[in-house]
């Protein structure tokens, strides 16, 4: 079993279906609220779908993908993964076209999207019912969500309006002009951040909703384009990148690239009903260190620990830092 692909594990219970895709031989299981950790072989523990002298890193995936194939990153420009746990395993609305995932208070609300199923939802974690739900109109096509301080926001991906909604019966509460397409949004400090599919960031104000700075969003010099779904996770901006299972971590200040979550392998292909499956959805409880991710009709939403790392011979690799909540 711990050598086996991540679908072989388990039935759904909340968090007993757990692996480690940490390069540090670690490997968690969450039996009955108690977290019980050996130290395996790394041969044990392997998990990508192709050998890993073969498997390009994210940096070198999402230039691929880009028109600056040309400037394809050098081994020493790849930026480091950040290895993580998987820690639990949830059950997820497989019709549930995932574009927008954050937390409220300890309540999970997702956002979902296609015309005639674009939706605004509070989710039960642990069953993955949907406790309440507000649909959009058929015309419209739901994109990121976040949390303004008070009220949800809710984006659209080409119709150029962004609505609010009161958190406790999703009635909505208000709506704004959005310049250009809606994909990703995320919140801190004052400011909502919203992507757009292409290598920026823009900055609006809360208060009005005015834009106050774009970020240009760089790996190594080089645009990175397709981000998508965002969080901010201990003062990084986490982004989806389209169309991967790749999500960067971004300086707020510079836009740098500074490391990337390879989610690639979490969710077998198989497993996807189309090639649209891909990961998108964030959701990070500061109060745990805890992150949440899902994907486009994914079954499944999982439950990541980060681990802080350090450097080792070039190389990044876990630490023995069990909180998981420092980034460096
Ligand atoms: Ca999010």
């Amino acid at each position: 079993m711990f050598g086996s692909r991540i679908d072989s594990i388990g039935p759904d219970r909340p968090g007993s279906g757990c692996r480690s895709y940490a390069p540090a031989s670690r490997f968690c299981c969450l039996v009955t609220g108690l977290i019980v950790a050996w130290n395996l072989p790394a041969s044990s523990l392997a998990q990508p779908q192709t050998p890993s002298s073969e498997r390009q890193s994210c940096s070198t995936l999402t230039q691929n993908s880009s028109p600056y194939a040309s400037a394809r990153p050098t081994p020493a420009e790849v930026a480091p993964d950040r290895p993580f746990e998987v820690t639990g395993r949830y059950p997820h609305d497989q019709d549930a076209f995932t574009q927008g995932l954050v937390f409220y208070r300890g309540e999970l609300y997702e956002s979902t999207g296609m015309r005639g199923r674009s939706s605004v939802r509070r989710v039960d974690l642990a069953s993955g019912r949907v406790l309440s739900t507000r649909r959009l109109i058929n015309e419209l096509f739901g994109e990121g969500l976040t949390v303004d301080g008070k009220n949800l926001v809710q984006l659209t991906w080409q119709s150029g309006s962004a609505f609010l909604y009161a958190p406790a019966d999703l009635r909505q509460t208000g709506t704004f002009a959005l310049h250009g397409e809606g994909w990703g949004i995320t919140s801190t400090d004052g400011y909502l951040v919203v992507s757009d599919g292409s290598a920026e960031l823009r900055f609006l104000n809360t208060a009005d909703h005015q834009e106050a700075r774009v970020l240009p969003v760089t790996d190594h010099g080089r645009p990175l384009r397709g981000l998508n779904e965002l969080e901010m996770v201990d003062g990084l901006i986490f982004a989806n990148v389209y169309p991967n299972d790749c999500i960067a971590e971004i300086d707020p200040q510079s836009g740098h690239v500074v490391g990337w979550v390879d989610l690639r392998g979490l969710m077998p292909v198989s497993g996807r009903p189309d090639s649209s499956a891909v990961a998108n959805g964030i959701a990070y409880r500061a109060d745990t260190g805890e992150l949440f991710v899902t994907g486009k009709l994914w079954p499944y939403i999982y439950r990541l620990k980060l681990l802080k790392t350090e450097t080792a011979g070039g190389k990044h690799v876990a630490s023995s830092d069990r909180k998981g909540r420092r980034l460096q």
